[in-house]
């Protein structure tokens, strides 16, 4: 019987294309070489299903050059990479990778707080150059996490995880929005208050953003919201670009409107906005709160699984749009 063909867009860990190989065909980039998006649908127009990343779009352009395509996997847990809607008419099976990445990406999250809060890269630069001659009361004096207020805007998975480090491990006072308000039961293991989110933003020592994007959370905060914080607030978003307009954030960062930023994902990555590149206060990292070894094989391996389920006749254990199959 002949394999089904697939196409792995990006370099993946050997083990798992070894895996995949046992039931598909398998083309991969394992050059990583990055595509556009023509390059892209010239190698996916003869496959049957694609394990891709967050930085791979598929959107209607690419259905109708690939109709042979019935599952994209993605090894992400969020899916603003995908057209759902366009998937959905034409009959391909949207897969994500959710629940795996949930406590290494709320410990990333609470690592950038952290040293954003306490100026640590700043400071690191600072000693780096040379320029550290002698102690100074004040020097680099940061703001504290215990004891603060930490407001969370997205209370899903990972955001719950925020939660609780903050409220049980650092005693922080921890305030929440949301699309929908947890149940009690969450709440009180949280230790997290539903508030509005003019509240949230007002109140806020920290605020962490774990929102998905769409085009209701674009620029969730610009430079309205920013005006809303506390001038010694600092902001930490981990959840994608264009949650934050980057340019109002320069600018606030700039003014001290807020004191302090720490970002995970920008506006256009992996091109930063220069503003935050001239900026000392606002911690900048690769897209990397999902960044441990083990957590990116378990990411992989459940791509993986959702595309051998598909193939296999079972159901794919992650499905994003299950109405596609009554599609095609
Ligand atoms: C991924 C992410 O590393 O899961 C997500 O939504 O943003 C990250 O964990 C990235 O999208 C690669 O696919």
């Amino acid at each position: 019987m002949t394999k089904p063909k697939i196409l792995v867009a990006r370099a993946v860990f050997p083990e798992v294309i070894a895996r995949l190989e046992q039931y598909f065909e398998v083309e991969s980039n394992q050059l990583d070489e990055t595509w556009s998006k023509a390059q892209l649908m010239a190698q996916l127009k003869d496959k049957q299903g694609a394990f891709t990343t967050g930085s791979d779009r598929i959107d209607g352009e690419v259905l109708a050059a690939c109709p042979s395509l019935k599952i994209c996997a993605n090894m992400a847990v969020g899916y603003n990479n995908f057209d759902i809607d366009a998937m959905t008419a034409a009959g391909v099976l949207a897969t994500n990778a959710p629940d795996v990445l949930t406590e290494t990406t709320a410990d990333f999250g609470f690592a950038l707080l952290m040293a954003t809060a306490r100026r640590l890269t700043e400071s690191e630069h600072f000693l780096r150059a040379g320029k550290w001659s002698k102690w100074s009361y004040d020097m680099f004096a940061g703001s504290d996490i215990h004891g603060a207020t930490l407001g969370i805007l997205g209370m899903g998975r990972i955001g719950q995880g925020i939660a609780r480090r903050g409220a049980l491990g650092f005693g922080m006072k921890v305030i929440y929005h949301n699309r929908s308000r947890l149940d009690a039961a969450l709440e009180a293991e949280c230790k997290a208050s539903y508030v509005s989110k003019e509240d949230l933003l007002k109140s806020a020592d920290h605020l962490v953003l774990v929102l998905p994007y769409s085009a209701q959370s674009h620029h969730a905060i610009g430079a309205a919201e920013l005006a809303q914080m506390k001038p010694t607030a600092t902001l930490v978003n981990i959840a994608r670009g264009g949650i934050v307009d980057d340019v109002a954030l320069a600018a606030a960062l700039r003014s001290k409107r807020i004191a302090a930023a720490g970002l995970d994902v920008f506006e256009g990555e992996p091109v930063v906005h220069p503003d935050l590149l001239s900026l000392s206060n606002v911690v900048l990292t690769p897209h990397i709160a999902s960044a441990t070894i083990p957590t990116r094989l378990a990411m992989a391996n459940l791509a993986a699984d959702n595309l051998i389920a598909f193939f296999t006749g079972k159901v794919p254990p992650t499905p994003i749009n299950p109405a596609a199959l009554a599609t095609k």
